[in-house]
């Protein structure tokens, strides 16, 4: 009596992060950034394909805002299950993120919602994203110029 029925898990497993995405403010499932595929870039050691979109576009600087990560194996299919963590910082300062942007939930089809980028000054920013899955660990930097 105490282990739910598999599907009623995976529908509470699929649903608890967006609801707890949308009470912190979130935007609504159907206003998430889409990334295009067509952009994705490959990993450092190319076990993986990243495409990103911010939420803000351009982005600003000083707000609070999301970004959706769509990652894909070297073959073009999903990863589901994967760690994502985000790093980064301005290399010429030397300083980190001013926040600790995560991976907050899983929306299908290989995307992350990642809550909490932001950029708290203007210049050559970096964000790196760090993916661990059974396909293995690999990461993929991306220069922002703001
Ligand atoms: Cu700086």
């Amino acid at each position: 009596m105490n282990a739910l029925p598999p599907l009623l898990f995976l529908a509470l497993s699929a649903t608890l992060p967006a609801a707890g995405a949308l009470a912190a403010g979130a935007l609504a499932a159907e206003a998430w950034p889409t990334p295009n595929p067509d952009n994705a870039q490959v990993t450092e050691l190319g076990r993986y394909r990243i495409s990103y979109a911010s939420a803000l576009e351009p982005i600003e600087i000083n707000r609070i805002h999301i970004w959706v990560a769509q990652v894909m194996d070297a073959d073009g299919n999903p990863v589901e299950g994967a760690a994502i963590s985000i790093t980064g910082g301005m290399p010429d300062h030397d300083h980190g993120l001013p926040t600790a942007p995560r991976a907050t939930a899983y929306l299908g089809e290989g995307r992350y919602l990642i809550e909490g980028m932001k950029f708290h000054m203007g210049g050559a920013w970096e964000v790196v994203l760090n993916v661990k899955s059974g396909t293995g660990d690999d990461a993929l930097s991306i220069p922002l110029d703001l």
